[in-house]
């Protein structure tokens, strides 16, 4: 009897086991922003076309909000297997990516579907050492920075010692400009407003409606500040375990889905901002000529220093930056934007 119990355990288990293989491949995806922030929208978007492009044979399992790794631990937990995909923000990890960091430069980006073609197309080409842990399958980037803030900025003189967040360049720039920089993931800063640790943010106007914080920080700067580079990034073995028409889609998906997560980006800023001035009333200064000369006078110091850093790591910033011009005019003139 026992024996047949065990017999008819065992033949379960291997039905079970060659279900899960007739299933195809499930592939966990995790992000550390809220599900409705474009890093998520964009996930869920990829999940959608793989599904479909390899006719259910790969499904993906997504976790937004960090409910499987958080913002500083996507890396670490993507290599070390602990989720198959993760979705990174270069900015949160300082001198780790010193080559891509270069998208995360003051060069006035004006559009986020031209910085993320301009950025995949940067790493195309340079395929740069530093991703040599992961597998990329996309790359994009956020819209530009402006100052999202519970006190009103009108000016630079209004910005000192004002607190912050940002992250990567945008802290300097934060110092630069006279306020106080202070450097964490999108992710902890509802809590930092809350608490008064930070009385505004630096970034891309879709958090205002994403992350509600129109409703706290009812005053916008516009400033046109960087745009912060993202890379979604696969387990290295995980990889190399998927099949070659499995590997084909996702490679063929890499630009396009940089594409279409700039394009949705590039118009969702517009609506989150008027969505914002309609709930909350909130109030868009520009600052003057002077201030926005100031602005851009950090910015080539910001630039060099780049350069001298990437040097010290045997990178070539000076052929690296004009590749980053170079594809940045192409775009801009391709895509009229
Ligand atoms: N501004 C960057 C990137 C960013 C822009 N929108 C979102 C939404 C969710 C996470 C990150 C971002 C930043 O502040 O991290």
């Amino acid at each position: 009897m026992k024996r047949l119990l065990i017999l008819l355990a065992v033949l379960a288990l291997t039905g079970l086991m060659a279900a899960a293989a007739t299933a195809g491949t499930t592939l966990t995806y995790a992000n550390f922003p809220p599900a409705k922030t474009f890093p998520c929208v964009q996930m869920e978007r990829w999940k959608t076309e793989v599904e479909k492009r390899t006719n259910g044979a790969v499904s993906v399992q997504t976790f937004p909000g960090s409910t499987l790794l958080e913002g500083k631990n996507m890396y670490r937990g993507v290599m070390m297997g602990q989720a198959d995909i993760g979705c990174i923000s270069i900015a949160y990890y300082p001198g780790v990516f010193p080559l891509m960091s270069a998208v995360n430069l003051p060069v006035s980006f004006t559009s986020t579907e031209v910085a993320s073609l301009a950025m995949w197309d940067l790493f195309q080409k340079y395929r740069p050492e530093e991703f040599k842990n992961v597998k990329v399958l996309t790359m994009f980037t956020c819209a530009p920075s402006h100052i999202q803030s519970k006190v009103a900025i009108r000016s630079l003189a209004d910005l000192s010692g004002v607190e912050l967040r940002g992250s990567g360049s945008l802290v300097t720039f934060i110092n630069d400009l006279g306020g106080r920089g202070v450097g964490m993931p999108m992710s902890d800063t509802p809590e930092a407003l809350q608490k008064g640790v930070v009385k505004g943010l630096v970034s891309s106007f879709d958090v205002l409606k994403d992350m509600n914080f129109a409703e706290i920080c009812r005053y916008e700067t516009i400033t046109n500040l960087p745009v912060y580079p993202f890379a979604v990034i696969m387990n290295k073995a995980k990889w190399a375990s998927l099949p070659d028409d499995v590997k084909k889609v996702l490679d063929d998906l890499g630009r396009e889905q940089a594409q279409w997560t700039g394009a949705y980006l590039d118009d969702y800023v517009d609506q989150a901002l008027a969505w914002s001035k309609e709930k909350y009333q909130v109030e868009v200064f520009r600052l003057s000529d002077a201030d926005m000369a100031e602005i851009a006078s950090k910015g080539q110091p910001m630039i060099d220093a780049w350069k001298k850093d990437v040097a010290a790591k045997g990178i070539d910033g000076d052929a690296v930056f004009s590749d980053m011009i170079g594809f940045k005019k192409k775009y801009e003139a391709e895509l009229g934007k």
